[in-house]
């Protein structure tokens, strides 16, 4: 607030002397607001929007933010720009969403030496000096993992079943951790034949793509294991397309637990899905208000998950979901 501040007193010194141009007479200050930069991943999937909505309606100017959000169309160095950018603008925090774990030690180095503070949501860096940010907020994405090859080592057992493994984007925590459970099941379970795995960058029509491949190769295949929804929409598309029935002939086992994917579950096309909640927007709230009162928020904080098939999955559970 403080840098904005000083920005606004040089151009109205420079709009006094007539050294700059008139800005739109709708120049709105944020001299009270406090004025937060979001770097987001993109749009990429249903979780993804719904992350950026809950920090809208969270980070919104009714609540006293100014909130300028730059989607980075899942690219690191567009992320690296943006950060940038917003340390030139002067605002108030940093809220990164990134889009891999390495690679952000340079331009934290940058806000830290700006004195601004940096929030990372949901996914997690690594660097090496912590104190580069000051907390994360954010899921334990092995223990998703871990999570849903449960549900497979009590539906399948050791029954001989191929596996074809659709990742996210390589190098994200949430492709790390949830692919790590997925190993730790093979390991345990020598019946289970991974038989593909690649990215589908977390999209539904990557993930559309590969099965269609799968398919036309006449791969065959029990079950698909996809790292979100987006992918698993996409999975299923192409399943229809060849006449087969997901649920029947292809157990589909997912991530985020989206409301559409909810749907899914209900009517036995996702056999499994772990929660993955993207609602940090509140908890970015308490914490930068716990900062500017002076507090000192936890370093890392793992949101609390659950996980739903057709036998826990109700519609009074879902309409009372937030996504
Ligand atoms: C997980 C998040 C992932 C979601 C995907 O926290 O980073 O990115 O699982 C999203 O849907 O694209």
């Amino acid at each position: 607030m403080k840098r904005m501040m000083i920005l606004l007193c040089i151009l109205a010194a420079l709009l006094l002397t007539g050294c700059a141009p008139t800005p739109a007479a709708d120049v709105e200050t944020y001299e009270d607001m406090i004025v937060v930069g979001f770097s987001q991943v993109g749009a990429e999937s249903d979780w993804r929007n719904a992350n950026t909505r809950s920090m809208q309606q969270a980070l919104s100017e009714a609540n006293g933010y100014r909130l300028i959000i730059d989607d980075a169309q899942q690219k690191q160095e567009r992320q690296i720009t943006a950060i940038r950018n917003f340390i030139h603008q002067g605002v108030d925090y940093i809220v990164l969403a990134p889009t891999t774990e390495k690679g952000w030690d340079t331009v934290l180095a940058e806000a830290k030496a700006a004195g601004v503070p940096v929030i990372i949501v949901d996914r997690m860096i690594e660097v090496e000096d912590d104190s580069l940010f000051t907390c994360w907020i954010g899921s334990d994405f092995r223990k998703e993992g871990d999570n849903a090859v449960r549900w497979m080592s009590r539906h399948f057992g050791d029954e001989p079943i191929r596996i074809v493994h659709l990742q996210g984007n390589i190098g994200s925590s949430a492709q790390l951790g949830r692919t790590q459970g997925l190993d730790a099941g093979l390991d345990e379970h020598p019946a289970w034949k991974l038989v593909y795995r690649n990215t589908g960058d977390f999209t539904q029509a990557k993930g559309q793509e590969l099965v269609e491949a799968l398919l036309a190769r006449k791969i065959g295949f029990d079950v698909i294991y996809s790292e979100n929804d987006n992918m698993a929409y996409g999975a299923i598309d192409a399943l229809k397309n060849a006449g087969l029935v997901p649920g029947r002939d292809v157990t589909i086992i997912s991530f985020d637990a989206s409301r559409a994917a909810l749907e899914m579950v209900m009517q036995g096309e996702i056999s499994y899905d772990v929660e993955c909640n993207p609602l940090h927007g509140p908890r970015v709230q308490a914490i930068i208000e716990k900062l500017e009162a002076g507090g000192k928020p936890p370093k890392l904080t793992y949101v609390e998950e659950s996980a739903f098939d057709a036998a826990t999955i109700t519609r009074e559970i879902m309409d009372g979901r937030g996504y």
